[in-house]
C-alpha cells in the first residue's frame, strides 16, 4: 500500500509526483484499517507493544495517521493500540502516559499538545524503559528519542503563505485560525508564516491569530468572530485540519463565500465539498498515513536497539524504504503537497 521515495527525492517535481502516487495508493490501502487490535508480538524478545497517543481523539487526521501506524505494526508482528484524551489540552495526555508506563509498553508514539507539559511523564516512561517517539507535534527534544516530522517547517509555512497570497492578489488583511495555543507544531509554523509574510509579502497584513483548540465548534465560532471583527478581511489561513474544515463550513453558507479566501492544512475528505463548490480553492497537507507508518517503524527500530535517535542512525521503514535520523533526533517524512479541484478526486483520506 505504500511506496518508497520520501527519503530519496531527486527533484521537487519528482517528489511531488511520487507523493501524489503514494497518497493515492495509501488511500485505498489504509481506508479499511481501524480498530485497536494488532498481531501477536514477534521479533524474539523485543516488546513490540506500541501505543499511539494523538493530541485528541475524534480527529480524522489522527484516525488516518494512527491507521497507518497500525498497518506498519501488523506488518512487523507487534501489538497496536490507540488511546487519547477527548480535548487537546496541554496536560490531557499525562494520565495516559502514566498508565502506559505502568503497563510496560515497548513504545509510545505521541503528538504533543505542549512542548513541556508532558515532559515529566515521558521522562518517567523512558526511565522505565519505554521508548518515546513524537510525531506530528514535538515536545522539547530532551523528552523523546526521536521526532517524526511530517515536512520541514519552513516548507509548511511557505506553502500556506504562497497559497493565500495567490488567492488574494498578494495584498490585504489576513488572519490565522490555529489549533490550541500551546501546540508545538502550529506555533512553529505560525512564527515562520509571520516571517515569510514580513519578508516577501509587504502588502499583506496579518491582523489577528485566534485559537479554535482543534475543536470543531470553537473553530467555527472563532471564524465567525474573525469575520465580524475584521470587515476588510480578505483571507484566512488555518494550519489545522480541524480549523480549516470548520472555517470552510462557516464560509460556505455565509455572505463571505467567494470573497474571503481560505487555505491552510486540511484533509481531502473533509474539504472535498468545499473545493467542489468553490468555498476553498487549494490547501496543503502531507500523507498522515505515511506519517504514522514511519513513526511505528521508528518505534520498532528503537525497541530493537537498531537506533538510539543519534544523528546518522538509519532504519528500515517497510514499504517507505530506509530513513536516516538527522540533527536533534528528527526524521523527515517528505514535502507538503497541494490539493485543488484538479487532483482532489485522486485522494480518499
Ligand atoms: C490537526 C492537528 C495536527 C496538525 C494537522 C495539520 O489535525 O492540529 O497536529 O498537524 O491539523
Amino acid at each position: 500500500m505504500l511506496f518508497r521515495t520520501h527519503n530519496t527525492r531527486k527533484t521537487r517535481t519528482a517528489a511531488v509526483a511520487a507523493i501524489a502516487l503514494s497518497l493515492a495508493l495509501v488511500a485505498t490501502g489504509c481506508s479499511a484499517e481501524s480498530g485497536t487490535s494488532g498481531g501477536t508480538d514477534g521479533g524474539g524478545d523485543a516488546n513490540l507493544a506500541i501505543t499511539f497517543l494523538p493530541k485528541n481523539l475524534g480527529n480524522p487526521y489522527f484516525d488516518t495517521s494512527d491507521a497507518g501506524g497500525e498497518t506498519a505494526i501488523k506488518e512487523f508482528g507487534g501489538t497496536f493500540a490507540e488511546v487519547g484524551p477527548v480535548e487537546a489540552t496541554p496536560d490531557g495526555q499525562v494520565s495516559y502516559i502514566n498508565t502506559l508506563t505502568q503497563q510496560g509498553v515497548g513504545a509510545i508514539v505521541v503528538s504533543a499538545n505542549d512542548p513541556k507539559a508532558i515532559g515529566g511523564a515521558l521522562t518517567e516512561a523512558r526511565d522505565a524503559g519505554v521508548k518515546v517517539v513524537t510525531f506530528d507535534s514535538d515536545t522539547d527534544p530532551e523528552y523523546r528519542d526521536v521526532f517524526i516530522n511530517q515536512a520541514d517547517a519552513e516548507g509548511i509555512a511557505k506553502v500556506q503563505v504562497d497559497l493565500i497570497a495567490e488567492q488574494i492578489g498578494d495584498a490585504g488583511e489576513v488572519a490565522i485560525l490555529s489549533a490550541s495555543a500551546n501546540a508545538t507544531n502550529q506555533n512553529a509554523w505560525i512564527k515562520l508564516m509571520e516571517e515569510e509574510l514580513a519578508t516577501n509579502h509587504p502588502n499583506i497584513t496579518l491582523v489577528e491569530t485566534v485559537y479554535g483548540d482543534d475543536d470543531d465548534q470553537t473553530s467555527f465560532d472563532k471564524t465567525a468572530a474573525l469575520l465580524q471583527s475584521h470587515p476588510n478581511l480578505k483571507g484566512i489561513m488555518s494550519p489545522t485540519t480541524v480549523g480549516i474544515a470548520a472555517a470552510a463550513r462557516y464560509l460556505q453558507t455565509s455572505e463571505y463565500k467567494g470573497t474571503v479566501a481560505l487555505t491552510g492544512l486540511g484533509t481531502p475528505n473533509q474539504l472535498r465539498d468545499y473545493i467542489e463548490d468553490g468555498t476553498v480553492t487549494a490547501f496543503a497537507l502531507w500523507n498522515p498515513a505515511d506519517l504514522g507508518y514511519l513513526a511505528a517503524y521508528a518505534a520498532k527500530a528503537l525497541i530493537e536497539g537498531d537506533i538510539t535517535g543519534a544523528d546518522g542512525d538509519s532504519f528500515d521503514a517497510g514499504e517507505l524504504g530506509e530513513f536516516t535520523v538527522g540533527a536533534d533526533g528528527v526524521v523527515l517524512l517528505g514535502d507538503p503537497f497541494v490539493f485543488d479541484k484538479a487532483n482532489i478526486g485522486d485522494f480518499d483520506f
